[in-house]
């Protein structure tokens, strides 16, 4: 059996050392697909141990961590932003792990490949990992340097070991939104059906796929939800270890098949946790909420607390070109059935986008911070557009000369004040926006509940101490 050293690459949103001391959630969480993979391959017998760059104070720790850890096989995960670091870590690990058999997977390297190779990989498993990674270790030169990892039945898999992470039971006291803290996060599914065409959709559905049963060369998409069982299973297991009181559903849409979504808000009270006030976060597109409102009331009544919508404008011409699906009109009317249920919205608004002409229209983005104005979500969230590889948008922004900066770390990220795409007046649209930013700072800013927590993890560190 081998000592397996999985790797998350990613940067902490305030550098190095973030996870520490998280205040994001990009800082808090544990990888899901990292922690899947570690319980998969817990399960085969192998010793399984996490590098995760955000808990790390610079790459000479994380070259000395990685040479302690006597890894026989190094497993480095990559997003897009943190596609750079992923080729850092691979390299890194050529040096410090020099026996180790190197091998790359996620998202980013699932598109390309051929990144991961150049960055000193031995091999890339592209797509999902749980079925054939543990059969590459075994036997690594019965695959080819690119392969494609066999899709798991989501019900026979092993619940991710999130305990992988440092820290992790510290961070589930970490207050977010209006959810009770301890919180936990989970997937119910794989993969978003719809394509919105600023969104890693089409990269999604290269990720998650089974070969064509008419072309076996060719891979299609295979999005798929676990069944209901198996996740109040999980549920049951999260709550029997940490008694938490609020829910993170991570899935892209929550409100895919509401017949599945019926039967879940069914066990959610079987199991009592409304009664015991747990609340949860899950996001819906407006289209759906407004098609079946009545699920979204059993949601609701079943413990749902915060909804996010993504309603990314409010301008129609600009959502026909984001491929979204909706209009200004359906965005409306979902906010208000939202606000009726009682529900508290946190909306998504993508600023800063052009439309099909390559124009930044201000006016698209006025009708956007005025309907949210009106509506008055509970939350709000904006992003300057940025054309992420694997994303329709991609190459369009490309061709068009579009792309201020190509590199990795600015083309997949969607955080808020990135000066992205050419044409875009960043100034003019940072004034519009100030308003809206300094009506919601209250929620992005330490409020009481982070005192509390930090008092929880000051109690819970001298409790560990006097334990040990
Ligand atoms: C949950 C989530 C988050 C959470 C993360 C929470 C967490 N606990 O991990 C939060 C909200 C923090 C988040 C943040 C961001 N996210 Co996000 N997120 C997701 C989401 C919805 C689910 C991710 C997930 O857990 N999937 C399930 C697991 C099992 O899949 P997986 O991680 O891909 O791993 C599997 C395989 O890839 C493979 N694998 C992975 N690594 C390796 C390594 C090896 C060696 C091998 C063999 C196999 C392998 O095996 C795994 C098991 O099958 C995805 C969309 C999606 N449905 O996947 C977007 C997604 C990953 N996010 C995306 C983006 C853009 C971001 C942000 C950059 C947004 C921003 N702030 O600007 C940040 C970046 C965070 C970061 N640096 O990593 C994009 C990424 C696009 C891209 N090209 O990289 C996605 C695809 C959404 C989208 N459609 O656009 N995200
Ligand atoms: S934006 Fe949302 S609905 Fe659209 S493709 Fe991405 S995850 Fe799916």
């Amino acid at each position: 059996m081998a000592r397996v050293l999985l790797v998350n690459p990613q940067q902490g949103s305030r550098g190095w050392g973030s996870g520490r001391d998280p205040l994001d959630l990009d800082d808090l969480l544990p990888h899901h697909g990292l922690a899947q993979l570690a319980a998969v391959l817990r399960q085969a017998g192998h010793q399984v141990a996490l590098l995760d760059l955000r808990l790390m104070s610079g790459w000479e720790q994380a070259r000395q961590e990685m040479a302690q850890a006597g890894a026989q096989v190094v497993c480095v995960t990559a997003r897009t932003q943190d596609a750079a670091e992923a080729a850092r870590c691979l390299a890194m690990a050529a040096q410090a792990a020099p026996e180790a058999l190197r091998l790359a997977g996620g998202i980013h390297f699932t598109m390309s490949p051929q990144e991961a190779l150049e960055a000193g990989a031995h091999k890339v498993l592209c797509g999902e990992g749980e079925v054939s990674l543990p059969a590459l270790i075994a036997d690594p030169d019965s695959f080819p340097d690119i392969s494609w990892g066999e899709p798991p039945d989501l019900d026979d898999l092993p619940f991710a070991l999130r305990e992988l992470l440092p820290g992790y039971r510290r961070n589930l006291l970490y207050p977010i939104w209006s959810l009770r803290p301890p919180i936990v996060d989970l997937l119910t599914g794989r993969g978003c059906p719809w394509g919105c065409r600023f969104c890693c959709g089409p990269g999604e559905k290269n990720l998650y796929t089974r070969p064509s049963p008419h072309d076996p060369g060719k891979r299609i998409p295979f999005l798929r939800r676990r069944s209901v069982d198996n996740v109040m299973a999980e549920l049951a297991e999260l709550w029997e270890r940490y008694r938490f009181g609020g829910i993170i559903f991570q899935d892209d849409q929550f409100l895919i098949d509401p017949q599945w979504v019926s039967r879940f808000c069914r066990a959610m009270h079987q199991a009592g946790y409304p009664r015991r006030k747990v609340g949860w976060w899950a996001a819906c597109r407006a289209d759906m909420i407004c098609r079946h409102p009545e699920v979204i009331a059993e949601m609701r009544d079943a413990g749902l607390k915060v909804i996010s919508i993504g309603f990314e404008s409010f301008s129609d011409e600009l959502l026909d070109w984001l491929g979204k699906g909706t209009s200004s009109d359906i965005n409306r009317r979902a906010a208000a059935i939202c606000q009726d249920l009682g529900l508290e919205i946190f909306a998504n608004l993508i600023l800063g986008a052009p439309r099909e002409d390559g124009v930044w229209h201000r006016e698209d983005d006025q009708a956007g911070l005025e309907a949210i104005r009106e509506i008055g979500p509970t939350y709000f969230s904006h992003s300057f557009l940025s054309p992420i590889p694997g994303s329709r948008m991609y190459n369009w922004a490309i061709d068009r000369g579009l792309m201020l900066h190509q590199e990795h770390a600015q083309a997949g990220s969607r955080r808020p004040g990135r000066e992205l795409l050419r044409g875009v007046n960043y100034d003019e649209l940072r004034r519009m926006l100030a308003p809206t930013v300094a009506r919601y700072r209250k929620f992005w800013r330490p409020r009481l509940g982070h005192y509390a927590y930090r008092l929880r993890c000051w109690r819970m560190a001298k409790a560990e101490r006097k334990g040990a």
